[in-house]
């Protein structure tokens, strides 16, 4: 069975056309939507709500964890456009993901990201998109589960949830033969960013489960440059298959 697997699309949805292409089975790890583009700050959600140069000074800002000025910099821009946040963000929101879900191949097993909305997909999913969040699905005999969104964070970003909450949906897949998250296990090296230059979250959960179950394989993305992009838990081969927003392509695994 050949698996094409991507994480953080961040708006790349050309790309996003031919990744299943010579594929048995097409997964997607989440994080679809395009907030903050660190690369072109001009694109992605909050560069075109406050232009370029604001975007540049927000990113600034965060990657120097000063976050209090980070929040004062948004809560002066929003003030400045006298427009509902919530209408101002789904607007973009709903173009992208539109334009997304047009071009996420079919069939395709889909979790959701922290840097999602998962209450408005389901108006934007065809018919061979199947959304797993805390559930499995057994293909040609091969099980796979997955467990979507992203923990607390200081970035605040749309889907996070406790530790807690997401302990139950990693415990209500049980033994798997793949298993499929957003959120790498909590293993130090595999959640460093090498350019943000910082430790992204990683579930203690998952690595636990790992430990014990021993899946042939843990997919997973969130970290964009990572430290590590792979380790070995036991049995298990746990591999970063992202940032596809980088990367253009899918990763390639043979079961
Ligand atoms: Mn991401």
């Amino acid at each position: 069975m050949r698996i094409h697997a991507v994480s953080d699309v961040h708006g790349a949805s050309e790309a996003l056309r031919s990744a299943a292409v010579g594929s048995d089975v097409f997964v997607c790890l989440g994080d679809l939507l395009l907030y903050l583009d660190y690369e072109e700050p001009g694109e992605g959600i909050y560069g075109q709500l406050f232009g370029a140069e604001n975007a540049a000074a927000y990113i600034a800002l965060r990657t120097a964890r000063d976050f209090a000025a980070a929040h004062q910099l948004s809560a002066r821009l929003w003030d400045g456009l006298a427009v509902d946040r919530k209408v101002a963000v789904e607007q973009i929101v709903a173009t992208q993901y539109a334009t997304l879900f047009a071009a996420m191949p079919e069939p395709a097993l889909l979790t959701y990201g922290n840097v999602d909305l998962p209450q408005l997909w389901a108006q934007y999913l065809r018919p061979g998109h199947q959304v797993l969040d805390g559930q499995t699905v057994e293909i040609d005999g091969v099980r796979f589960g997955f467990v979507g969104g992203g923990l607390h964070s200081p970035y605040h970003t749309p889907y996070e949830i406790s530790p807690e909450e997401y302990a139950i949906k990693v415990a209500a897949l049980g033994a798997v033969d793949v298993l499929c998250a957003h959120l790498p296990p909590d293993i130090p090296e595999l959640r460093y960013d090498v350019r943000a230059r910082r430790f992204e979250r990683g579930s203690a959960a998952l690595l636990e489960v790992i430990r014990q179950t021993q899946p042939q394989l843990m997919l997973y993305g969130h970290v964009h440059q990572p430290l590590a992009a792979r380790v070995r838990v036991g049995q298990t081969e746990c591999v970063n298959v992202g940032h596809f927003r980088g990367t253009k392509r899918a990763f390639v695994i043979d079961l």
